[in-house]
């Protein structure tokens, strides 16, 4: 008997002693990348909007790191997932607009971190015209922009099956789905690819009218003129002209047979016609608003239904984050939350995105990994979308390829001493269509921007973002041929060269 009681005694060691076996085996941390859509920074309350309700959003930076300076290098979707998979800049990963059709065999870091035993899978919005085929070990995607309502997906089988429901709940129940079904002998990659909060913001039922009790303070930039902003001026992208009252705004419409709304089934139907209809189309035709009041309403409008949007998204980053914790998982699962760009909320009376200016640059970022970030670490350097793969890859300790033209980030989270760039080199391209931004390429240091626009007109604009941080006064003509201006375009040339931007250099040269 003392025989067995000593033995019995051992076995909780022994099986300490498996279990940590097994940690081992999954030392590799699992990473879900959660990549909204036109969600700016603006619209979360841990980046300072107290009107945002993002607790589930605000608790992966407070958990983990808050980025401060985000920024991407094309600010329009297609071509920030091309740099997030590719880490190169949209001239050398080919997908420098949304019209393009993307080059997957090229590389793309998600095959390395499967060659690294990785299972990987993107599930949601992907945009890239080309199906993922290989590069993802699962995938089921939106055909194009998606639906908000009852959805297609394609599948890997190539079929379309469509989910009912709202989009954003159903992209989260694949998600968990998939996670539930994996090889659990595997650590896996999963990037969630939410629609929202894009164009034209259809929120879910249970969020109709959840920020009605809300005034959004209008923007002081919402009357920009535009003066010695050629560009500015040009653009086919604001609230008061461009933003439709009906496509947009859910105004006035036919709930039967607009194209929209066909696809909503009869409770859907009648929660939408009960709301937009009944209430706010009978507000707006009551009213008779003209000119800025009428300008203005429209803000009101876009911003409830875009925050109202941005809430489903919100719940449903909680809904993974607690279905980590449920399942265990939450200590070695790498969460990311960031959007493929920055969004205009009605700074200079703008809605979409594209400009170098900072409401678009700028992208929301942030990042839990308990076992190796302090909770509320913020990371001021300049980071970049290109910068996505390679830290992805490092941190689950994958080998990078010499095409990757980011840098890994990684360090700067383990708070090492690292040194990082101090300048950020930015290329757009996308017109005339659809909102009419001339291509431009240009630097963002600390404190200047230096844009070249390019195209139908040649011209040059010059910011002084610590005088000016709302870029409403072009200071290039007064600083021509000055040394700054020197240094500055200096160093633009040293950014094209370095990341090899022919097209850019050739103009520059003009
Ligand atoms: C659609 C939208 C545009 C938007 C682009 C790109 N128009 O064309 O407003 O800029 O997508 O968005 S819509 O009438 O279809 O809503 S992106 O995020 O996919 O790049
Ligand atoms: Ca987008």
């Amino acid at each position: 008997p003392t025989f067995y009681k000593l033995f019995a005694l051992f076995i909780p060691i022994w099986f300490s002693f498996a279990s940590s076996a097994q940690d081992v085996k999954h030392k590799k941390p699992n990473i879900i990348f959660i990549l909204s859509d036109d969600h700016t920074n603006k619209a979360i309350g841990v980046y300072g909007n107290k009107l945002a309700k993002t607790p589930n959003i605000d608790r992966i930076a407070n958990e983990g790191a808050l980025f401060n300076n985000f920024f991407v290098t094309n600010s329009i979707c297609g071509p920030s997932r091309a740099a997030l998979l590719t880490g190169k800049y949209s001239h050398v990963n080919g997908f420098i607009s949304n019209d393009k059709k993307f080059n997957i065999n090229q590389f793309i870091f998600s095959r390395s971190l499967a060659e690294s035993g990785y299972q990987t899978a993107w599930i949601g919005k992907w945009h890239l015209e080309t199906l993922p085929q290989d590069a993802f070990s699962y995938w089921t995607i939106l055909p194009d922009q998606g639906h908000y309502f009852n959805p297609d997906f394609i599948t890997q089988a190539n079929d379309t099956v469509n989910h009912k429901g709202y989009v954003t709940d159903i992209i989260t129940d694949l998600s968990k789905d998939w996670i539930e079904k994996r090889d659990k002998d595997k650590p896996f990659f999963l990037v969630i690819g939410e629609k929202a909060t894009h164009r034209e913001w259809l929120p879910a039922l249970e969020d109709l009218g959840a920020y009605d009790d809300v005034t959004f303070p209008v923007p002081s930039t919402f009357y920009d003129t535009y003066e010695n902003r050629k560009a500015a001026a040009h653009q086919d992208m604001s609230i008061s002209g461009t933003m439709k009252l009906g496509f947009d705004l859910k105004v006035n419409v036919d709930y039967e047979t607009d194209w929209i709304y066909s696809r909503l089934d009869s409770e859907q139907r009648n929660a939408y016609r009960a709301y937009y209809g009944d209430r706010i189309s009978k507000e707006f035709n009551d009213r008779k608003l003209t000119g800025k009041k009428l300008a203005e309403w429209k803000f009101q409008r876009y911003m409830r239904d875009y925050f109202s949007t941005a809430k489903a998204l919100d719940r449903n980053i909680g809904k993974i984050l607690n279905f980590l914790d449920d399942n265990g998982l939450a200590e070695n699962t790498i969460v990311i939350y960031g959007s493929d760009q920055g969004f205009y909320l009605g700074e200079h009376g703008w809605f979409d995105k594209r400009f170098i200016y900072e409401e678009s640059l700028r992208t929301p970022f942030m990042i839990r990994y308990p076992r190796v970030i302090k909770a509320g670490t913020v990371i001021e350097q300049p980071v970049l979308n290109i910068d996505w793969a390679p830290t992805l890859l490092a941190m689950a300790d994958a080998p990078a390829s010499k095409e990757i033209q980011g840098k890994s980030f990684f360090d700067l989270l383990k708070n090492d001493e690292v040194s990082w760039r101090d300048r950020i080199y930015y290329h757009y391209y996308e017109y005339p269509q659809p909102h009419r931004v001339m291509p431009h390429f240009g630097i963002r240091t600390t404190k200047f921007k230096l844009i070249r626009f390019y195209g139908e007109q040649d011209f040059w604009e010059l910011y002084d973002l610590e005088k000016d941080p709302q870029e409403l006064n072009n200071i290039y003509s007064e600083f021509e041929n000055s040394e700054l201006l020197i240094a500055l375009k200096k160093d633009l040339a040293i950014s094209i060269k370095e990341y090899k931007d022919d097209l850019a250099a050739e103009i520059m040269s003009k």
